[in-house]
């Protein structure tokens, strides 16, 4: 009788032990349910006028984001914040639009995990005016007539010259160059051009130059109007002709003489 009884408490101990162990094998499968090994998702990143945006999303939670960029050789990082919906955002300090910039974003969750995106390049003015050269240079008697060769180096010789201007600040004289200097000779039905026969080149060469324009437009606060491109960019000055033109040039040559006079 106590031999059964003990064979049942054994059991019964046997029993409840099992039942114990399994208890925490339950809480295991629980736990590994929670174990975040999913990194943050990047989608929609985005590099405009020095400002990185991407938007980032986790299963967790999102602990950093932060942007890596490269300019000049010299590598910086900034951290991203969240501005509203998973968008972050953050600037680069000292942005400026001559010169390219790579960049890359990263995101690390709560666990640890992160994920980046693959760098992506934001080509600045200079990198533009560099694809011009390559464009005019590529330009053969076809395109040019037969004093090509003379046609291609005089192109490069003006856009190194905007090259110097506009890594000198100098963007007004930058956009003017292009504007009365360069763009009429790339433009077929320009009286000025140098093209004699329009080709894709030409069509590329003409587009660039466009585009490094409005570039210095929006980026760099020049604003006047392209005689040769129809309304690419209004001009509240010249709209009102009574007022004369090179209104800031002529305020510091007043300005000087004002001071002289006042001896
Ligand atoms: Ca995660």
């Amino acid at each position: 009788m106590i031999r059964t009884k003990r064979k049942i408490a054994l059991l019964l101990l046997l029993l409840s032990a099992v039942t114990l162990s399994s208890v925490p094998s339950i809480m295991l499968v629980q736990a590994e349910d929670l174990v975040d090994d999913q990194p943050p998702l990047i989608t929609d990143e985005g590099f405009e006028e020095g400002f990185i945006t991407a938007t980032i999303t986790d299963d967790v939670g999102v602990a950093a984001v932060n942007a890596y960029y490269s300019v000049d050789g010299v590598e910086s990082a900034i951290a991203l914040t969240e501005t509203v919906d998973n968008t972050y955002v953050g600037s680069i300090p000292g942005y400026d639009s001559a010169k390219t910039y790579t960049w890359w974003v990263e995101a690390t969750d709560t666990s640890g995990n992160a994920a980046k995106t693959t760098p992506a390049s934001e080509v600045g003015i200079i990198g533009v005016l560099e694809e011009l050269k390559a464009v005019v240079s590529s330009m053969t008697d076809e395109e040019l007539g037969a004093t090509a060769e003379n046609r291609v180096n005089s192109l490069c010789n003006k856009i190194d010259a905007v090259e110097q201007m506009i890594a000198g600040g100098e963007y007004n004289g930058a956009w003017h160059k292009l504007e009365h200097d360069i763009k009429p000779k790339l433009d077929a039905s320009s009286p000025q051009s140098w093209i004699r026969n329009p080709s894709d080149k030409s069509d590329e060469a003409l587009e660039l130059a466009r585009d490094v324009q409005s570039r210095i437009a929006e980026e760099n606060g020049v604003k006047h109007h392209s005689t040769t491109d129809g309304a690419e960019i209004p001009d509240a000055e010249n709209s009102s002709q009574a007022q004369g033109r090179g209104k800031d040039k002529g305020k510091g040559l007043g300005k000087k003489h004002g001071a002289q006079g006042g001896t």
